[in-house]
């Protein structure tokens, strides 16, 4: 259900928490359906790789037109794990242009630093007055993460309520992301619904966007584990900056099976499998036909790493010259934080207020 407060008005627009911007005049005659509200962020904990790309930021790039988007580097959630503050400096720039080159266009999404809107983490804070300590340990990242280990850092155990509160702060009536995702979107639920039935009804209870191919691309070196940025192999991960020979080199190195027919079965055969995700995503073929057309890895290999470069050139390309000049992406990453801050700053307040929290007066 959306919950609709928080009305305010700007300079000919009106703004329906949640709902999306209806221009003026159209609110005397039929307006059209508000737009669905969509957030998804990535974190700068490396530099993008191929799963990041097809899992997720391809479908922010292809839809950020049809819907109200913001999309966020969330450089908070890379300080779970001990990162060099040089490092996370420079990533969250590297992730915003990684973003921008990938088909992001600030000018018709809204793109930010989560840390540049302070709401997130006072969200966070209330959220975590709702949340257990026995449903954040259940968490797989943590499992996989900290689990038993004395010395994790606290905040990946409540880093799931900070992604929470990034959600619910932008009324996001859908999360496009990966698989890996999914359980973090159920928690997001499940507090948006147990925060409306205990403070009355504040939140959006968002849903999850998950691709039907590549929500979980597989490192290549290991194809039980997906790739990633932080703990992939480097040979089983493709970077979206890497060259056309590393592309090439690393699929045709890539683990597949002692077997030597083509078949799409994720259980049986995950390598081989995962190589045709890849190629469905980007090609749009489905996996079933492409198997079809191939009868040894070979080839398959080939047309994998032809579509693969072929894809990630132009990004790469971008990617050169938006760092060359950085300016324009940095005054983005500004305009999209005062946008951003405009609408969490509404939402914290509903929740606040929700709560019990006191406004201070400054008379
Ligand atoms: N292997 C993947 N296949 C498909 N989608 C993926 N995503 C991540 N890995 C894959 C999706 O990419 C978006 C951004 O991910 P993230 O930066 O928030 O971090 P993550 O999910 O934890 O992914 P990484 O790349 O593996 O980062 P690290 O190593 O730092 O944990 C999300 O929508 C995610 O689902």
């Amino acid at each position: 259900m959306r919950a609709l407060s928080g009305k305010c008005w700007l300079a000919g627009q009106c703004w329906l928490a949640g709902a999306g911007w209806l221009v003026l005049g159209e609110l005397n005659g039929d307006y059209p359906l508000p737009m669905t509200r969509v957030l998804s962020g990535v974190q700068p904990s490396g530099v993008l790789h191929v799963g990041n790309y097809l899992g997720a930021v391809k479908q922010w790039a292809a839809t950020q037109a049809e819907s109200d988007a913001f999309y966020c580097v969330v450089d908070l959630h890379a300080l779970t794990l001990d990162i060099a503050p040089d490092d996370l400096r420079s990533r969250t720039l590297e992730t915003a242009i990684g973003l921008i080159a990938a088909g992001l266009d600030p000018d018709v999404c809204t793109l930010f630093v989560q840390s540049h809107v302070p709401e997130h983490t006072e969200l966070a804070w209330l959220l975590e007055c709702t949340a257990s300590y026995g449903e954040l340990k259940r968490m797989t990242q943590f499992k996989d993460k900290g689990a038993g280990q004395e010395s994790v850092r606290a905040s990946l155990l409540t880093y799931p309520v900070l992604m929470a509160a990034d959600i619910l702060l932008y009324d996001a009536d859908e999360v496009p992301v990966g698989d890996d995702q999914r359980q973090h979107i159920e928690l997001t639920r499940d507090l948006a619904a147990r925060f409306n039935g205990r403070y009355g009804e504040t939140f959006v209870v968002p849903e999850a966007a998950i691709p039907k191919v590549a929500a979980r691309v597989m490192d290549l070196q290991n194809p039980e584990k997906k790739m990633s940025k932080s703990t992939g192999t480097p040979a089983g991960t493709i970077a979206i900056t890497d060259s056309a020979d590393e592309i090439v080199k690393k699929v045709r190195r890539s683990v597949t099976d002692a077997e030597t027919d083509v078949r799409y079965d994720v259980a049986s055969k995950p390598g081989v499998s995962n190589l045709l995700e890849m190629l469905s995503a980007a090609t749009g073929d489905d996996p079933y036909v492409l198997a079809s057309r191939y009868t040894s890895y070979g080839p398959l290999k080939n047309d994998v790493a032809d579509a693969l470069v072929a894809l990630l050139a132009p990004v790469r390309e971008r990617i050169n010259e938006l760092t060359a000049d950085p300016g324009e992406v940095t005054a983005a990453l500004e305009k999209g934080a005062d946008k951003a801050q405009a609408v969490a700053s509404v939402t914290l307040r509903r929740a606040r207020e929700a709560m019990g929290l006191t406004q201070r007066r400054i008379s």
